[in-house]
């Protein structure tokens, strides 16, 4: 087995590049590969080009100490990390191009005793046909074939420097040797347990963690739903049921967000379309909590029109895809809040989001969204439509009595009472 000095790390985004660093701070050689000229020169000047905590330090400790580089070429080096981006196409169809590009883009440089590890989320199969994209381009590697494995990365954003010690880790190889090698490589920071598998089992498991996440919190918004047609608080249900020792319901919101939990489990519906039923399911449920969001809207515009004869003017409070954090990558929240500006042309949408200086680039520029304060939004607002529960939206439950309040996620139940 070739000893592990130097790892290509490909793709320096949310994962790439956290990885990158914890690798070159523990001694590895490690060179970044990106196709953005910016993050490259970024890197190099020891500077991070998006927010991570703690990650800045790490970056620019590694490129100080000659630990860390990054070009847009891919070099040669003993083990390669690819962590790309695999977002899905229509349909749902999982987009392999970005694997595949950096597999081409590696091929060239293999003597055919390197390790090649993919670490993004990936649908079954994707480890191998990563490893069938370098026998195009290389045939004369296929016997007795490259070292291949699947390391899946399940870190929280925001934690990431953290949970890349801490937590425990799958790593599934092409052959029990392949595995052997990853896992001493990721043994080098991890001080988590290390888990060996085969590669279509790695894959698998991220997918079906991030898909049990989304089918409890589908059965959280089915309840919600149900609830609402039933007269009943479903925030006070849940509250009940859950004093049963072996029952742990999540929470309603208005739909899921983020990178992973809306997207992973559309690669298991991919492999599987006939036998994945819950899991495709789960997904059509939380897909349809934005729009009947908008529909609770709807109904409360149209009784306020009613009483006062004028369009109502709505408060949205929340953009980012969960509490506290300032992502605002697939949110209901900011989707309910583009539907809304497109559907209600008459009202005028006041949106706070604490987390951001601005307005996304997506509903700026638009006649009928002004982007203000918290409790001014409040103030001003007939509705008042509660889409995150934001620390900084606690205490503004009070505020809104008194209005049409209508709060995705349960965070001023006690206050309206
Ligand atoms: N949500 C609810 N109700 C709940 C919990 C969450 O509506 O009770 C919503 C959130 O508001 C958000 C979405 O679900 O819109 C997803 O948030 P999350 O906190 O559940 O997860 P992510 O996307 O930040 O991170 C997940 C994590 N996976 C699991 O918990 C199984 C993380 O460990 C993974 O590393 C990450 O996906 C990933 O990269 O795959």
């Amino acid at each position: 087995m070739t000893e592990i000095s130097t790892v290509a790390v490909i793709g320096l985004g949310y994962i790439g590049l956290p990885t990158a660093a914890i690798l070159a701070e523990n001694g590895v050689r490690v060179h970044g590969v990106d196709v953005s000229d910016r993050t490259v020169e970024a890197v190099n000047a020891g500077r991070v080009p998006f927010v991570e905590p703690d990650l800045a330090d790490f970056v620019s400790r590694a490129v100080d100490k000659g630990l860390l580089s990054a070009s847009t070429q891919t070099p040669p080096a003993d083990a390669y990390i690819v962590a790309v981006p695999t977002p899905f196409k229509d349909g749902h169809q999982p987009d392999l191009s970005y694997i595949e590009a950096a597999a081409r883009g590696l091929a060239p440089q293999l003597r055919g005793d390197e390790l090649v590890i993919l670490e993004s989320t990936s649908p079954p199969g994707a480890t191998e046909h990563m490893a069938e994209v370098i026998y195009a381009e290389r045939p004369e590697l296929r016997e007795p074939g490259v070292d291949v494995a699947h390391c899946p990365e399940r870190v929280l954003p925001g934690r990431v420097m953290v949970e890349l010690v801490t937590n425990d880790r799958i790593v599934g190889g092409s052959t029990p040797e392949a595995a052997q090698r990853a896992e001493s490589l990721y043994r080098t920071f991890c001080k988590g347990e290390i888990l060996l598998t085969d590669c279509r089992t790695a894959e698998m498991a991220k997918l079906v963690e991030n898909s049990f996440r989304d089918v409890n919190i589908a059965f959280a918004n089915e309840l919600s739903v149900i609830c609402s047609e039933l007269g009943i608080d479903v925030w006070e249900l849940i509250e009940l049921a859950n004093h049963h020792p072996r029952v742990n319901i999540l929470q309603p919101g208005p739909g899921v967000g983020g990178h992973c939990i809306a997207v992973d489990p559309w690669f298991i519906v991919d492999a599987a379309p006939s036998t994945a039923r819950l899991i495709r399911s789960a997904r059509e449920i939380n897909d349809a909590k934005p729009q009947w969001v908008i529909d609770q809207v709807k109904a409360a515009a149209f009784d306020v029109q009613q009483q006062t004869g004028r369009a109502p003017r709505v408060a949205a409070l929340g953009l980012a895809f969960k509490p506290n954090i300032d992502d605002l990558r697939e949110s209901p929240a900011l989707n309910i809040v583009d539907s809304m500006a497109e559907q209600f042309t008459g009202s005028q949408i006041l949106v706070a989001e604490p987390h951001v200086d601005e307005l996304p680039p997506r509903l700026q520029g638009r006649e009928n969204i002004t982007f203000l304060d918290a409790s001014e939004a409040v103030e001003q607002a007939d509705i008042v439509l509660l889409l995150v529960d934001h620390d900084a939206f606690g205490q503004l439950g009070a505020a809104a009595a008194g209005k049409r309040v209508i709060d995705t996620r349960g965070q001023w139940r006690a206050q309206q009472g």
